[in-house]
């Protein structure tokens, strides 16, 4: 007897419950892989930070003093500039890959970026309000400085 419904022997109502059904894992698995990636990106970030905090050391060991940096992208182009150009013992931060580095605001002057692509703010202690001798702030997953999930170091 000749079936004139569906394929292969199925019924429209049960080939869209599996494809509900599809839906539900994809849109699961999808929402994991976006949370593991969160994850990565936010562990990258502390890496980061903690490698230009140990360069901006280096920096001052040899230079006498910090570079100047007052939180904002003009910082984030001082850091890059300072840190990759030789002076004293450094270059300071070698090996930067092309992920690491943007030009966001296109004035020709490189920052230093965090995963999601936004500049790395630094300000030097003399701008700040506690006993830090420097802030390094990436905005985080939202891309906004100031919210509660920046990664500061
Ligand atoms: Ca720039
Ligand atoms: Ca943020």
């Amino acid at each position: 007897m000749k079936r004139h419904t569906g394929v292969a022997g199925f019924t429209i109502v049960e080939i869209l419950v599996v494809i509900a059904i599809i839906s539900t894992l994809a849109g699961l698995l999808m929402s994991g892989v976006m949370i593991a990636r969160t994850k990565v990106r936010k562990d990258q970030t502390k890496i980061s930070l903690a490698n230009i905090g140990m360069a901006l050391k280096n920096y001052r060991t040899d230079m006498g003093d910090y570079p100047s940096g007052s939180g904002d992208i003009t910082s984030s182009e001082t850091l890059y500039k300072e840190l990759t150009t030789a002076k004293g013992f450094g270059p300071y931060l070698p090996g930067l890959d092309s992920k690491d580095i943007k030009d966001t605001n296109k004035n020709g002057s490189m920052e230093l970026v965090d995963p999601w692509g936004n500049p790395i703010w630094y300000t030097r202690g003399d701008n700040l309000t506690n006993d830090k001798d420097f802030e390094l702030r990436s905005a985080g997953p939202d891309g906004v400085y100031g919210t509660d999930d920046d990664i500061v170091l």
